[in-house]
């Protein structure tokens, strides 16, 4: 088997196991990387003052990890600006959120050639390339532009979006034509597959062809869904461990009999929350023989802190979860707990297994992973009930 060359934004460390605190898709990139053996390329989360391109390894056997840190510009602009206040709103149908600015398109561009000039010479003939999400839709354009001419995927974890939200971004089909570099271009759902090719062909003048090939001019891809899935033995087996076991119990004496309600989000404007709180709190009103019953515990770790709609949906909740508690919570009884802090994944397992009832509730989502580790964390025995909205 050819060695897998993984490229996303951020990589994490290869040695965490389920005590660590990473999610569902690095655990599920790290097994992919084991089997076959190979590098994980990215940024490293940290930022130096001028660019260098000097790569810090990490290796366990067969596999590595190879990061770069970037100038504070970049992550401003290609990071916190072109992927996260321009691409991740408009692909999540909130083009209301979405800010273009000619600085983060160029930082984009920027950062995605210094990726491209840095993996290039760790790239060997017979790797087979493996790109990940928003952050580096040019990526398999710049590598080819550098003699790559090696196979090359791209996966987009997140939604694919309608063509008339997709053209309100200026320049978008270049940025959508560039996606033609690559051999494979994956979507999670059908749905994102369809807007894709409606976008292909009614905008780049592409036609779709048999057995999932699609073709702009002299290009020809495969464009097809390729769901992500979860590591379903680890998590089980995460939901086994000691450390599972002792935050169920942490649950169960803290609860003293009442059912818990499980929501486990980053905190995003797309994952539904403030439409949770108040969903819970209708819930509370119309339901009073519950209140007492039924407790909700919301876990959301900040995420992409210096954005500043991320800002806003924060002290949202906090509004929202603290007019609910004051309204609605007795003295032996807060209906919500709202913490602001990640977990561990096996005590994060634990607390599934602990919860009677799962909620996910998306405006919009890629996939979601959180459903998928809610039902494999269940006692097969005494299981709880997921429920998802249409979106997940
Ligand atoms: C993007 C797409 C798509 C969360 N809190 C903690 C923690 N997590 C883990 C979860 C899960 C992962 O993070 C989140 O995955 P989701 O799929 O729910 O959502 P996104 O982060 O938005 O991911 C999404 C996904 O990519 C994969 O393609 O499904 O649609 O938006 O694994 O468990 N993990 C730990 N502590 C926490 O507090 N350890």
């Amino acid at each position: 088997m050819s060695r897998l060359v993984v490229v996303s934004n951020r990589v994490q460390s290869l040695n965490q196991g389920p005590g660590g605190n990473q999610g569902g898709l690095a655990v599920a990139l790290i097994a992919a990387l084991r089997q076959r053996g190979g590098i994980w390329f990215g940024w490293s989360g940290e930022t130096t003052p001028v660019f260098t391109g000097e790569i810090h390894r990490e290796r366990e056997g067969d596999t590595e990890t190879a990061v770069v840190d970037l100038e504070p510009q970049d992550v401003d602009e290609y990071y916190n600006g072109f992927a996260n206040r321009t691409l991740w709103p408009l692909f999540h149908n909130r083009v209301d959120l979405s800010e273009f600015e000619r600085d983060f398109e160029g930082g984009y561009a920027r950062v995605n050639r210094r990726f491209a000039d840095t993996l290039a010479p760790l790239v060997e003939p017979d790797d087979l390339v493996w790109v990940h999400d928003y952050h580096l839709m040019p990526l398999g354009q710049e590598l080819r532009q550098r003699g790559i001419a090696n196979r090359i995927g791209f996966f987009l974890h997140i939604p694919w979006p309608p063509a008339d939200l997709l053209l309100s971004l200026p320049h978008t089909r270049a940025l959508i034509h560039a996606l033609f570099a690559y051999d494979l271009v994956a979507f999670q759902t059908q749905a994102w597959l369809d807007n894709f090719l409606h976008f292909v062909t009614s905008q780049l003048d592409g036609e779709v062809g048999e057995g999932h090939r699609v073709t702009v001019g002299d290009r020809t891809i495969c464009a097809t869904v390729a769901p992500i899935g979860i590591e379903t033995r680890e998590f089980e087996a995460a939901a086994a461990s000691d450390e599972a076991r002792f935050a169920r119990e942490r649950m169960y004496m803290s609860a003293t009999g009442r059912s818990l309600i499980v929501g486990v989000d980053r905190l995003d404007y797309s994952k539904g929350l403030p439409e949770r709180f108040n969903g819970y709190e209708r819930f509370l009103s119309r339901y009073p023989d519950m209140r007492g019953l039924v407790y909700m515990l919301q876990v959301a770790p900040p995420s992409r802190e210096k954005v500043d709609t991320y800002q806003a949906i924060r002290a949202e909740l906090d509004a929202l979860s603290g007019r609910i508690n004051g309204e609605y919570a007795d003295i032996d009884w807060v209906p919500i707990r709202y913490v602001n802090k990640g977990y561990a994944r096996a005590r994060l397992a634990g607390i599934f297994r602990a919860a009677r009832i799962g909620l996910v509730t998306p405006l919009r989502d890629g996939m979601n992973l959180v459903a998928k580790e809610y039902v494999a964390a269940q006692d097969p025995a005494d299981p709880g009930v997921l429920i998802l909205s249409r979106f997940a």
